[in-house]
């Protein structure tokens, strides 16, 4: 009983921090619960405390509580997991709980929260809560608020959650290898009075990237900006669950970066509205309209939007993060004759096969053979074809008869009729620009300076444009 006593004095002063904290209810520890499912789980209604409407977590869960005395008792477990990042493709990760990203932390404004952390990492690590007001102690900052979480070790924090909104967590010891690994996690607070920001689907997920070479399964962890699989809660689509939705319903989005680069995230269809960051929800007469949300590193963003009937793409808007791996290096071909080039590999190489010189569009209908382990840089398949697509896409499917509540893939929209584009058969009249001179698809040789423009050094990264495409990721 002096300890309790003790736990209760030193939760309650904000100067004692989380080193405090952790020598006391060391005893009786709530249930870890694991999960390494990568399907979207739709958490159930809370069994007690205040109500609220659980967030929906694409390809991903809800963290269970345990209520004692009046606190909410989680258990984040630290651990190596495998995560299947679409169909073909799995990874070695770091996470929380079986999965990476970690589960959803959900809670009640006003709510008195107690976080329980084991670390089964080979190394030692903290977590942050990202975007909460805290006591100082409880920030998780590896050095400056408290020693790391040694390896083996279990550590609390907790606080009472004073504002609603959408926060995430994420490690602050070792960062950069740890975040390259995965570890991170949504933390969303509901507001106390569930009518305020009431919405009718309330989905997140966080914006995280990889660096793993096609083959293997280990991120390389000392990558700065060059990742090659972007992926939504650590998934790549076709990997990527929709956002299924009833026609007039609002819905509501919330998506965090922990990547190293920001990313543009493009809505088809609706305009959307900007109502949250994880600074807090936007006033009324301040929210502003978009159809492309960016959200930079380390931000969060919220935005709503009334559900329209059909399949809408949603996307970063940055092409290369809607591609899967083996995207660098690969040069531009549009326009080059590969016909001797071609001869002369397939005296080598007997099933080489001359590509993208009319575009890429072909490498997204061709089943090509992939080691091991890896995703084609496009894929997907919707109801006219490839999808041509990776990465950071998934589709938001509004139907007029989706039950409330339920995230089935409703399959592909059925377009009314004269609603849908098509091809023109009728007779071709001769194009009014005809007359205009042809471009010609490449540069004479004869302009020399042009020519040097577009010399590439085959593997390197010297001075060709893969690397001009870097300069424009970190935002120079
Ligand atoms: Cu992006």
């Amino acid at each position: 009983m002096t300890q309790r006593r003790h736990f209760f004095k030193a939760a309650g002063a904000s100067l004692l921090g989380a080193a405090a904290v952790s020598r006391a209810g060391a005893a009786r520890l709530p249930e870890a619960a694991l999960n390494t499912a990568a399907t979207t789980q739709r958490p159930p209604p809370p069994p007690n405390g205040r109500p609220y409407q659980p967030l929906v977590t694409l390809n991903g869960w809800s963290l269970p509580w345990r209520l004692k005395d009046g606190v909410k008792e989680f258990h984040l477990v630290a651990e190596p997991v495998l995560r299947e990042i679409a169909p073909g493709m799995q990874a070695r990760l770091w996470g929380y709980n079986g999965s990476s990203p970690g589960p959803t932390i959900e809670a009640v404004e006003g709510d008195r929260i107690r976080i329980f952390v084991t670390n089964k990492l080979p190394e030692v690590t903290t977590v942050h809560w990202h975007g909460i007001l805290l006591p100082s102690g409880m920030d998780g900052v590896s050095g400056l608020t408290q020693p790391p979480i040694g390896v083996g070790k279990t550590w609390m924090y907790e606080f009472v959650l004073q504002r609603s909104g959408t926060f995430m967590y994420h490690p602050h010891a070792d960062e950069m290898v740890q975040m390259a690994m995965g570890m991170m996690g949504l933390f969303i607070v509901h507001p106390k009075d569930p009518r305020q920001h009431a919405v009718d689907r309330d989905f997140g997920f966080i914006l995280n990237a990889y660096d793993i070479d096609p083959g293997s399964a280990m991120p390389r962890v000392n990558t700065m900006l060059d990742f090659n699989l972007w992926t939504w809660n650590s998934r790549a689509f076709p990997g990527i669950a929709p956002f299924v939705a009833r026609t007039g319903e609002r819905v509501r989005i919330r998506v965090g970066n922990l990547t190293m680069t920001n990313h543009p995230i493009h809505m088809h269809g609706p305009h959307v509205e900007v109502t949250g960051t994880d600074g807090g929800w936007v006033p009324k007469a301040a929210r502003w309209p978009e159809v492309t949300v960016d959200v930079a590193v380390g931000q969060m963003r919220a935005f709503e939007f009334d559900a329209i009937a059909g399949d809408w793409a949603i996307h970063c808007h940055k092409s290369h993060h809607t591609m899967n791996a083996m995207g660098h290096g690969v040069p531009t071909m549009i326009g080059v004759d590969q016909r001797d080039l071609a001869r002369k590999i397939s005296a080598l190489v007997p099933d080489y096969m001359v590509m993208g010189d009319k575009g890429m569009h072909d490498m997204a209908e061709m089943e090509m053979p992939l080691p091991d382990n890896t995703l084609p840089m496009m894929t997907g398949t919707g109801p006219f074809g490839p999808v041509g697509m990776g990465g950071m896409f998934s589709v938001v499917k509004v139907r007029d008869d989706v039950r409330r509540g339920d995230d089935t893939d409703p399959g592909p929209y059925r377009h009314p009729p004269g609603t849908l584009a098509s091809e023109y058969t009728a007779e071709l009249a001769p194009e009014p620009r005809a007359a205009a001179p042809a471009a010609p698809a490449v540069a004479p040789a004869a302009e020399g300076r042009a020519l040097e423009v577009q010399v590439r050094k085959p593997g390197g990264h010297g001075g060709h444009g893969g690397h001009a495409g870097h300069t424009g990721h970190t935002g120079h």
